[in-house]
């Protein structure tokens, strides 16, 4: 029996040094081990031998079995950390800063034409600055010569939190902080998500962006004004469009104007996307109030200036001819993945 252990012994050790995987090191376990194995086999041949020989070779035939387990145990768990070396050491080949070789995405178009907007100003010596979505009264209503009963202010118009601060319903809101920052004079303009509670259409969202840009120097007067909007339109669209200029009532310029474009979807003839009108309100502007400036701690004996309040969202519909300003925001994938930057 002794010779007979040895045997299958040293066989199951040659045969594991032949193993590469999990599946035929389980075959290798059923052979020795499985019900039918030669372990079994050899148990079973203990029936004819008498109560000391049977306890004797049983004792052997079971601890050649714990060599077994022990030796499939040990090889099983070389065979799954060797697996996991060769992951680490595959993954260790990739450089996972290296940008990718695909195409992932496209910008969005509210992005692309605000860059495209940003580049005209910028050339012009603006600078493009950055300010919160959270903003509180003082700076989007009080600083901006806006009057506590100003429907603006009102609940139904604006999001406010529950610490009373609220979503910066305009790009005008930043106007104070960066006159202060920067002083006078002063080129600046400002994108920036806006946010109002009010219902949805073709035209109008809750959530869009805007642009807002001042200029104060000395001698900054309304023809400075339409030229710099002029120029900015017609950098954006390269080709004449139709614009209208009529007077606007906003409480932080004086004087205010609505400055419209004839709508592009509808060549003027009226459609959901210009409420029927033909034009488009798209970029409110005007002499930025002295009591403005005032908040603002520029000198208003020397200095003077001028705001705009451009409609981004919707220059970026007339831009990329985009019906319903409502695809914006849909993550509508057929809509935006046209826009490959
Ligand atoms: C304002 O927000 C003023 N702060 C603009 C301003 C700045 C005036 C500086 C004078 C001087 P208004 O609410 O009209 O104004 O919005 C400005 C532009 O933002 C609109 O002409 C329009 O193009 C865009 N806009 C306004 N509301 C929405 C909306 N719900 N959805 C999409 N675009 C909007």
């Amino acid at each position: 029996m002794e010779s007979q252990i040895l045997e299958h012994k040293n066989n199951f050790l040659s045969a594991l040094k032949g193993v590469s995987d999990n599946a035929a090191l389980e075959a290798l376990r059923v052979e020795y081990l499985g019900k039918k194995g030669y372990v079994s086999a050899m148990m079973q041949s203990l029936r004819g031998l008498s109560g000391e020989e049977k306890k004797a070779a049983g004792q052997l035939i079971n601890t050649l079995k714990n060599e077994l387990d022990t030796a499939i145990r040990a090889f099983s768990e070389n065979l799954e950390r060797a697996k996991l070396d060769k992951l680490v050491a595959s993954a260790r080949e990739y450089d996972v800063s290296l940008p990718g070789s695909g195409s992932y995405g496209s910008l969005h178009p509210v992005t692309l034409v605000q860059r495209e907007v940003e580049e005209i100003f910028v050339s012009m010596g603006f600078s493009v600055e950055e300010y919160p979505e959270l903003t509180d009264d003082f700076n989007c209503f009080e600083a901006l010569n806006i009057p506590a009963h100003h429907p603006a202010r009102d609940m139904q118009d604006t999001y406010y939190l529950s610490n009373g601060q609220l979503l910066k319903t305009h790009t005008s809101a930043a106007q104070n902080a960066i006159m202060r920052k920067y002083g006078a004079p002063l080129r600046a303009i400002f994108p920036g998500r806006c946010f109002r509670n009010e219902s949805i259409d073709a035209c109008h969202e809750n959530t869009f962006f805007q642009m807002e840009g001042i200029m104060i120097d000395e001698d900054i007067s309304i023809s400075n004004l339409i030229y710099f909007m002029k120029t900015m339109l017609s950098e954006v669209f390269q080709r004449d469009i139709k614009v209208r200029l009529r007077p606007g009532f906003f409480p932080f310029v004086e004087p205010g104007f609505e400055l419209d474009i004839s709508c592009l979807i509808c060549n003027g003839e009226g459609c959901p996307s210009c409420k029927d009108s033909g034009w488009l309100e798209l970029c409110p502007c005007g002499m930025i109030h002295p009591r403005v400036l005032e908040m603002g701690g520029i000198d208003t004996a020397r200095y003077t200036g001028f705001a705009f309040g451009l409609g981004l969202t919707r220059l970026a519909m007339m831009r990329y001819g985009i019906k319903d300003i409502r695809d914006f925001n849909s993550g509508n994938l057929k809509v935006l993945s046209q826009f490959k930057s």
